[in-house]
């Protein structure tokens, strides 16, 4: 084996994760690059039913998942940290509650603080009601 090129390998999703999972990415990659950049998730969230909070769940969502602080999300690091998710040790998801999430997000509901094993500067919400 043996590899040329720097890039972590992508981690493997059951069939009926990786479907949200990827449908969710392609919704954020609105010039279709294969990369989600900041404006793009901001765009993404605000244009949904949080509006100008929405923000704040790309941002939140930014701290989690880009991995080497790129300020760019690569596909290989979105499928990566759902994996991690998946494999929490302190926080034992379902596929099921995963889908279920991924689903609420594709229809523009707010980012979770997901525990994948690492830590996060997330901030909570001001003002968020039940
Ligand atoms: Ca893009
Ligand atoms: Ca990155």
């Amino acid at each position: 084996m043996g590899s040329v090129c720097a890039t972590p390998p992508m981690a493997e999703l059951p069939a009926d994760v990786a479907k949200p999972v990827k449908e969710l990415f392609d919704l954020m990659d609105a010039d279709k690059d294969g990369m989600v950049v900041l404006p793009e998730a901001e765009r993404f969230w605000a244009s949904g039913k949080l509006g100008k909070f929405g923000k704040m769940s790309a941002r939140a969502m930014f701290n989690e998942v880009d991995d080497d602080a790129n300020k760019s999300i690569s596909y290989t690091e979105w499928v990566n940290f759902w994996a991690n998710v998946r494999e929490s040790k302190e926080h034992q998801y379902t596929d099921e509650e995963i889908i279920e999430e991924l689903n609420a997000m594709i229809k523009g509901e707010a980012w979770r603080d997901w525990d994948d094993g690492r830590s996060t500067s997330h901030a909570k919400e001001p003002g968020a009601g039940t």
